[in-house]
């Protein structure tokens, strides 16, 4: 299932460098962002650093000239875009579990993917996306619906959502609301941050994190048909 909205309305990240919830509202300083677009020469050239079903995948620390990066949400998906990328989905568990491991296995603390809230101009008036907390959620990348938040998903043999964070509340829990106002609408996976394992939460979208990339249908098919020969 596809939701209709508008790419532009992702421009509502804000800047600030800080891994756990903040006591202070972070300010916009950068207004006006907006998603990049692919470039082909790095499209052509992307880090495949793994490869599953169709698409290839990296993970920013394993790239020599992105390893101490740690990005905001929107900075995270024009990185992978300039690559014919985005943010990693997670639509199967087979999926998860392979990215679960990534983590587990590099020590990771915490990565985005491509996960948001459409709590933005466009998602108004849809009662198939409420309550948002359960159903308000989808993958930016292919603007696909993530499946209702409160139950195991079709498919799955696990809720990839923790069952705890900052509340003692499963996820997702928009905690940073309560604190400074800043929604939670960004999909983030975090390593044991509550004592919980490897999970899902949501998280204010500003944080600075690692990111893992995925390769984009659309953006390989747009520059590989606007590039003839070019190889991808
Ligand atoms: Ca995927
Ligand atoms: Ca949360």
């Amino acid at each position: 299932m596809k939701i209709v909205l508008v790419l532009a309305a992702v421009a509502c990240a804000y800047a600030a460098a800080e891994p756990a919830i903040n006591e202070v509202r972070p300010v916009s300083n950068r207004p006006g962002r907006f998603l990049s677009l692919p470039v082909p020469q790095k499209c052509a050239n992307r880090p495949k650093q793994f490869f599953f079903r169709g698409h290839n995948y990296f993970f920013s620390g394993s790239i020599p000239e992105l390893a101490n990066r740690k990005v905001d949400w929107l900075d995270g998906r024009n990185i992978c875009r300039e690559y014919c990328m985005d943010l990693v989905t997670l639509e199967t568990q087979e999926e998860n579990n392979m990215i679960f491991r990534l983590i587990q296995q590099n020590d990771v603390p915490y990565i985005w993917t491509s996960g948001r809230l459409c709590d933005f101009k466009g998602c108004e008036n849809r009662p198939d996306l409420e309550p948002k907390n359960v159903f308000g959620w989808f993958w930016s990348s292919n603007r696909e619906k993530i499946q209702p938040t409160n139950r195991t998903p079709n498919g799955w043999s696990y809720n990839p959502w923790s069952q705890t964070g900052h509340k003692k509340q499963r996820q997702p829990d928009n905690a940073e609301f309560d604190i400074n106002s800043t929604t939670e609408s960004c999909l983030s996976i975090l390593n044991n941050v509550y004592n919980d394992g490897i999970a899902w939460h949501d998280v204010a979208c500003y944080h600075e994190k690692p990111i893992v990339c995925e390769d984009s249908d659309e953006l390989l098919n747009y520059v590989a048909s606007t590039n003839r020969g070019l190889r991808l």
